[in-house]
């Protein structure tokens, strides 16, 4: 009564101290090429081998993939020769590079971007705002700006989002029937993986991706084929340029990135800009009203406060901001998965 041991052994709190550890594990596995090296092999290897392959020292290696173990990431035998290790399942589909259903990019944007950045989170508790300052020495003024500040980051960003949606896009697409719209306008595109999805989905639509015009560059070069001429692509800065005429647009993670006045006033053009009957279709990870989960939303929203001008929000104030700039009916769809979708009707 009264004694620690009424609360417990402290197990969450033991878990959540080593979560960090467990995000660097499969890092770095995956950056050093752990998972493409054995899913090549076909055969499982040792650690020799796959520290001599990989030009690392065996015994960071031996503790590395033991490590992967224990998260099932990789499977160990022991034989006469000494342990091998294989890949799981879930390895081989999506922590190897070549996977259609990969999420590598993603991984290595975490790592080497986002992980800086939230060395700084008690600084952006503090100040309220994004980290860039301190972990670049650059400016946070536009976050994008900053985001993009090299040819590099912005195509680990396109890449990190496009194996995102290899992976949920089809969730959130097929959330609402989305058929009797003909003619689509996704805004912040990026790498096009969304869009790729939506075509394939209703294959009598047609995409335009809108963006930066050095993104549209590198979607055009990189992530999008030529043959797919469903898909064509606008320049612009959505804030400063107009949009085009659309019956549906797509803002996918786009109003969580900024505060609620810049989401009224894109909201606000693009219900301007939008063809009667038409609509908008909000892709986002919703917190629950009282904001109590789902810890995924919570925390991805704290990575817009070191990231971003944004945050996660809930359906209730997504529907508000909707309304407030002129859509009448929204719709809202839980899909159970990271991402959900909201459908605001003009
Ligand atoms: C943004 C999205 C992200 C802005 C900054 C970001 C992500 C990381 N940093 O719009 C990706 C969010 N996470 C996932 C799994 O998609």
């Amino acid at each position: 009564m009264g004694s620690t041991e009424d609360l417990g052994y402290p197990q969450d709190i033991l878990r959540y101290s080593s979560g960090f550890l467990v995000s660097k594990v499969m890092f770095t596995a995956c950056e050093l090429g752990v998972f493409d090296l054995l899913l090549e092999s076909g055969e499982p290897l040792s650690t020799d081998v796959i520290a001599a392959r990989l030009g690392t020292s065996t015994t960071g290696m031996e503790r590395l993939l033991d490590a992967c173990v224990g998260l099932k990431l990789l499977a160990v035998e022991l034989t006469q020769e000494g342990a091998l290790y294989r890949n799981t399942d879930i390895s081989n589909i999506y922590l190897t590079k070549s996977s259609p259903k990969s999420q590598y990019h993603i991984m290595m944007y975490y790592s080497n971007t986002v992980y800086l950045c939230w060395h700084y989170l008690a600084d952006a508790v503090r100040e309220g705002r994004n980290q860039y300052e301190r972990a670049f020495h650059i400016s946070s003024e536009d976050p994008f700006g900053a985001m993009y500040r090299s040819e590099e980051e912005m195509l680990k960003f396109m890449a990190g989002q496009n194996s995102v949606w290899s992976v949920c896009g089809r969730d959130v697409l097929v959330a609402f029937d989305l058929s009797p719209f003909k003619q689509v306008c996704d805004l912040g595109g990026g790498g096009g993986a969304l869009a790729r999805e939506y075509v394939s989905l209703y294959p009598n639509s047609t995409v335009t991706i809108y963006d930066l015009p050095k993104v549209i560059q590198v979607a055009k070069e990189q992530f999008v084929p030529p043959k797919e001429h469903r898909i064509t692509f606008h320049e612009g800065d959505f804030f400063n340029n107009s949009i085009p005429e659309a019956e549906l647009y797509i803002l996918s993670k786009i109003l969580h990135d900024w505060d609620d006045d810049k989401c009224r006033q894109l909201l606000a053009k693009i219900c301007k800009a939008c063809k009667p009957g038409g609509g908008v279709l909000l892709v986002e990870s919703l917190l629950n009203e009282d904001k109590s989960g789902p810890l995924e939303t919570q925390l991805y929203s704290m990575n817009m406060l070191v990231q971003t001008e944004g945050k996660e929000r809930t359906a209730a104030e997504y529907s508000k901001l909707l309304k407030t700039a002129g859509f009448g009916e929204v719709q809202v769809k839980r899909t159970g998965k990271l991402y959900d979708a909201v459908l605001g009707r003009k």
